[in-house]
C-alpha cells in the first residue's frame, strides 16, 4: 500500500486547509505512512493566534485528509515529545521555518532526528496570494466584535495565567499582538491587551485622574481594534456614575471589548500606586455592589466580564476588608476580582489569594504586579491567579528611549549618533504592511 514502510511525521497548526498544505501532504505520503500531529488549542494560541476551530474539529479535518494514516495531538510548538515517541524516518515541513519564531524548533527537530538517523524533508512553502488572503480573512474574523469579545473567557478556560500587556495606541497594540518568543520549544505570546488609564492618560500628556473621558478612551480602543485581533480588557477607573456605567458597558460590549475592571473608589480618583500619599476614598460595599449589579443587568451577552478591583490593601484597610469586599462583589455579580497592592513583597497578595481560594475556587483572580514584580507567572498560577496584567511597561520603556534620543540629538548637534538606538528607515517603512 505504501511505497515503503517508512514512517513520516508532519504537524498541522492551521484551521484553514489550502492547496499548499495538500501538496505538502501528497509529497509526505510519497515518503511513507503519515502520522499527522495536530497542535492543541493552547499550543496554537501560544504561537500564532487563537484557533477559529477547536482541537477536536481540526483533528477530524486532518484525519479525513487523503494520505493521513493517524492523528496525534502535539501539545507544544516543539516536536520533541512526538518525535521521541514516534521516531519517524522523516519529518516533513514547509521551508517557512528557516527564520523567525520557529527557527529554534527546526533546529531541535534536526538534532533529534540526528540522534537516530531520521531525516528532515522540507518543501517550498506556498506563497500563493490566495492563501495569504485566507489568513488575513481569518484575522478579520477574529477581530469581529462577537469573536473577539468571547475570546477572553475561552482563554481563561485553557490557559493559566492569561498574560496581558498594556497597549495605548495602534503601534503598541501591534507589539502586543505580534511579539512572540520561543523558549524550550514553547512559544510565548501575550494573550490580551490592557487599556490602562495611566498609559492612555500619559500618552496624551495628562494626569491619571479620569480626566481623559470615555469618548477619548473609546477612540483609543477603536484605534487598537482596527489593527489587532486579541481580546481587550479596559481599565474602567471607578466606572463613574452608575447611570453612566450602564451605558458604557453596553458600548464596550457592542465594540467587542471583553472585560472592564472597575475599582471601588469614589470622588477624584488618583492612581493606586500613590497609595495613601494622596487623598483617595473607597466606595462603600453597598454602592459598589449596586454598580456591578446594574452593569451586569445592562449586558446583552454572556461573554463580557465586569471585574471588581479592590483597593483595600492600597488604602491600608486590611486583609479582612479586602476579603469581605471580594465575596460581596462576587455575590453582586462580578465576573472576576482584581486585588491590587503597591508593596514590593508579594506576601499580602499571596495571602489574599490563598484566603479567597479557600472559599471560592472558580472566580478569576487578577493581579497587576508593577510593584511585586519579582513573581513569575508560574508562581502566580500556583497561587490561584488567572490573569496577570503588565500594566504600564510599553509606555515606560518607550518614554525612556525617546527621552534619551532627544537628549543625544541636542548634545551632538546632529542625529547620526542616535541611529543605533532607532529602528532603520527600511524597517519602519515596511513594519506595517499595506493591505
Ligand atoms: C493602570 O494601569 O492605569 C492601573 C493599574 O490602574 S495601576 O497603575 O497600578 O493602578
Ligand atoms: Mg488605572
Amino acid at each position: 500500500m505504501y511505497p515503503s514502510m517508512k514512517s513520516v511525521y508532519i504537524c498541522f497548526g492551521t484551521d484553514v486547509i489550502h492547496g499548499g498544505h495538500i501538496r505538502i501532504l501528497e509529497r509526505a505520503a510519497q515518503l511513507g505512512r503519515v502520522t499527522a500531529g495536530v497542535l492543541t488549542d493552547t499550543a496554537v494560541a501560544s504561537y500564532r493566534r487563537y484557533p477559529l476551530l477547536p482541537y477536536e474539529e481540526r483533528k477530524s479535518i486532518i484525519e479525513n485528509l487523503k494520505g493521513v494514516s493517524e492523528v496525534v495531538p502535539q501539545d507544544s510548538l516543539s516536536y520533541a515529545e512526538n518525535v521521541r515517541r514516534l521516531r519517524p524516518d522523516y519529518v516533513v515541513h514547509g521551508d517557512d521555518w528557516l527564520e523567525g519564531a520557529q527557527k529554534p524548533i527546526r533546529e531541535e527537530v534536526i538534532a533529534l532526528l540526528g540522534e537516530y538517523g531520521g531525516e528532515l524533508v522540507e518543501y517550498p512553502y506556498s506563497d500563493d496570494e490566495s492563501h495569504k488572503l485566507l489568513d488575513s480573512s481569518v484575522r478579520e474574523t477574529l477581530s469581529l466584535p462577537d469573536v473577539r469579545r468571547s475570546r477572553l473567557k475561552k482563554l481563561l478556560a485553557i490557559k493559566k495565567p492569561v498574560s496581558v500587556l498594556e497597549a495605548h495606541n495602534g503601534i503598541t497594540g501591534l507589539i502586543v499582538e505580534k511579539t512572540c518568543v520561543v523558549e524550550n520549544g514553547q512559544a510565548r505570546q501575550f494573550d490580551a491587551m490592557w487599556v490602562s488609564s495611566l498609559c492612555d492618560s500619559t500618552a496624551k500628556g495628562k494626569p491619571d485622574i479620569e480626566l481623559v473621558d470615555m469618548t477619548s478612551r473609546l477612540q483609543t480602543i477603536d484605534e487598537i481594534m482596527e489593527v489587532t485581533t486579541k481580546p481587550i480588557i479596559l481599565d474602567g477607573d471607578t466606572g463613574g456614575k452608575t447611570e453612566h456605567f450602564v451605558y458604557n458597558v453596553r458600548t464596550l460590549e457592542r465594540m467587542g471589548v471583553s472585560a472592564i475592571i472597575i475599582e471601588d473608589k469614589v470622588g477624584l480618583k488618583k492612581n493606586s500606586l500613590f497609595g495613601t500619599e494622596v487623598k483617595q476614598t473607597q466606595d462603600s460595599i453597598e454602592n459598589f455592589s449596586a454598580k456591578i449589579a446594574a452593569g451586569k443587568k445592562a449586558l446583552r451577552t454572556k461573554d463580557f466580564m465586569i471585574i471588581a478591583r479592590i483597593e483595600s490593601l492600597i488604602l491600608e484597610q486590611g486583609m479582612e476588608d479586602a476579603l469581605r469586599r471580594a465575596f460581596a462583589f462576587v455575590a453582586a455579580g462580578a465576573d472576576g476580582i482584581m486585588i491590587h497592592s503597591r508593596k514590593k513583597a508579594p506576601d499580602e497578595i499571596f495571602e489574599f489569594c490563598a484566603k479567597f481560594r479557600e472559599k471560592d475556587g472558580t472566580t478569576p483572580l487578577i493581579v497587576v504586579p508593577t510593584s511585586f514584580n519579582a513573581v513569575t507567572e508560574e508562581e502566580f498560577a500556583k497561587r490561584g491567579v488567572n490573569i496577570v496584567i503588565y500594566a504600564n511597561h510599553l509606555i515606560r520603556s518607550s518614554f525612556k528611549a525617546m527621552q534619551k534620543t532627544a537628549e543625544m540629538i541636542l548634545e551632538a548637534h546632529r542625529c547620526k549618533e542616535v541611529d543605533d538606538n532607532c529602528i532603520s528607515i527600511k524597517e519602519i517603512l515596511t513594519l506595517i504592511p499595506q493591505q
